[in-house]
């Protein structure tokens, strides 16, 4: 499969790593938008938020149990911002599900 994300976690693509075990890995974003902007991904390929089910959703719920060990571990202690991007209106670029962790700075009231 030609999928960017997939090769970043193959390693055959360069990534700045911030985190990885068995089933996660979460590097820096090549386009910050924010101080801390660090991209958290499943090392299996689903394309997008509206792909996950019951069946593959464990991987998504530790995705979400490492988190705040993330986000501690670069400092975030004034709080942080997790956003998915799931298809085109969202503007979804890269289609393996992401999960954005943005802070490091007050971050804008709208996110629209
Ligand atoms: P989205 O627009 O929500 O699909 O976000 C995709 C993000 O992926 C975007 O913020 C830029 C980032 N990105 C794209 N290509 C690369 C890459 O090769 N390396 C890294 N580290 N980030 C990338």
């Amino acid at each position: 499969m030609d999928c960017l994300f997939c090769k970043i976690i193959k390693g055959e693509i360069p990534s700045n790593k911030v985190y990885e075990d068995e089933l996660i890995y979460a590097f820096r974003d090549i386009n910050p938008q924010a101080p801390i902007h660090v991209l958290i991904i499943p090392k299996t390929h689903i394309a997008s938020a509206d792909e996950v089910n019951s069946e593959n959703s464990a991987v998504i719920a530790h995705l979400f149990a490492k988190i705040p060990a993330i986000a501690k571990e670069q400092g975030l202690t004034g709080g942080y911002r997790i956003v998915t991007n799931c298809g085109d209106d969202a503007c979804q670029s890269v289609h393996h599900l992401h999960f954005h962790l943005l802070g490091g700075r007050k971050l804008s009231e709208t996110m629209s």
